[in-house]
């Protein structure tokens, strides 16, 4: 039995308990905030959800860490998806949802009055409502914290609230054109693109009583049913061949570009930092990637986590076998990673403990 650390309210953790239970892997969630205080934020080294702690008292952090040991662990019902072109998908869109597609879910958490008021009661139900100097067991803190990364993120501006609300918008019709009651990103069941998903919406956007989730029943309710069966995955099919659809390959080709252009902005200024680091050293440098949204500079603080995320796509257009090549090769120039992939990035990282480091 797996004990899952994840509030409802936060992002990643959505994506680890829709891969939990769609691979039907038992597990419970708690938060004591006197357990996660005393043995999870120590050993993790700061207070971070989601983590996965074993019946054995092995500790897990990072999604992506949970997702591939639980894969690997739990093979029956996989979330990988068998074609290598489709888990380079999955993970365009992961890296999409994780490192960039956040930024939306802060906006219309922390700039709408109303999810904000919902929210901060809620990390008050969650966290607890103070207990001195821990802001982890006071949601009101948590709330003051969480709300001051919002300049960091360009979100304390007009513009760059304009460009975000304009991205969440248009994706969220695309992406409402492409799953619904039972249709999942890659077709007949989940796989960890849905999870992705899943988790780019429902803790935030759906969850969080506000325009934003307004926007979702009204103008998005296929997405809507597909966010619920996400919820219940447990329950959803296994069988059938996952393919593209017209309608994803639609929303593929709006995000994809976006997310190339963020990938390559954070490898850039990540290669230099890289460089210079010893074999073995850790990283966690911070990089203001910029990226050209609607016809202005969009730019946000992120770490030099990002560009390991990007690598991870790198990883997954390497390993495309020879056979595959040729139609992974026409499906990146049909989605904006054609430039990305068809570059090489010299410096690479690895992930040691729960650190990232330059490879030696
Ligand atoms: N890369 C991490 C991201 C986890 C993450 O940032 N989680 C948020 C909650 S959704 C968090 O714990 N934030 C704490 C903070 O920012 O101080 C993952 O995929 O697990």
């Amino acid at each position: 039995m797996y004990t899952h650390y994840g509030p409802m309210v936060s992002y990643y953790s959505a994506k680890t308990r829709a891969c939990l239970g769609y691979k039907r892997i038992p597990f419970v969630e708690v938060y004591e905030p006197a357990t996660y205080r005393e043995r999870i934020a120590p050993a993790v080294g700061r207070t971070v959800f989601p983590v996965l702690e074993s019946d054995r008292g092995e500790i897990l952090q990072d999604t992506t860490v949970i997702v591939d040991a639980l894969e690997e662990r739990h093979p029956e019902r996989p979330v990988f998806p068998e074609d290598p072109v489709l888990m380079l998908v999955t993970r365009i869109v992961e890296f999409f949802v994780d490192e960039l597609w956040v930024v939306t879910a802060m906006h219309t958490r922390w700039n709408d009055p109303d999810a904000r008021g919902f929210v901060i009661a809620e990390f008050n139900r969650f966290f607890g409502q103070g207990d001195g100097d821990d802001i982890w067991a006071d949601g009101d803190a948590v709330a003051e914290r969480m709300q001051s990364y919002l300049p960091a993120l360009g979100l304390d501006k007009e513009p760059g609230q304009r460009a975000i609300q304009r991205l969440f918008e248009e994706a969220t019709e695309l992406l409402d054109r492409a799953v619904g009651p039972r249709q999942f990103a890659f077709g007949p069941h989940p796989s960890l693109a849905d999870c992705c998903l899943y988790a780019a919406y429902y803790p935030h956007q759906y969850r969080d009583h506000g325009s934003a989730q307004a926007h979702l029943k009204t103008r998005a309710a296929n997405l809507s049913y597909f966010l619920d069966n996400m919820h219940a995955a447990y329950g959803m099919p296994a069988d059938g061949e996952l393919g593209l659809t017209e309608p994803f390959l639609a929303y593929l080709r709006y995000i994809g570009p976006v997310g190339a252009a963020y990938a390559t902005s954070v490898e850039q200024l990540a290669q230099p930092v890289l460089a210079a680091a010893a074999p073995g050293e850790e990283m966690d440098q911070g990089l203001t990637p910029e990226i050209e949204l609607f016809g202005e500079p969009y730019r946000r603080f992120c770490t030099t986590f990002s560009a390991w995320k990007a690598q991870r796509v790198r990883e997954a257009y390497e390993c495309l076998p020879g056979e595959d090549r040729g139609r992974g090769d026409a499906l990146m120039a049909d989605i904006g990673w054609e430039e990305f992939l068809g570059s090489s990035a010299d410096a690479r990282m690895e992930r040691v403990g729960f650190a990232l480091c330059r490879t030696g």
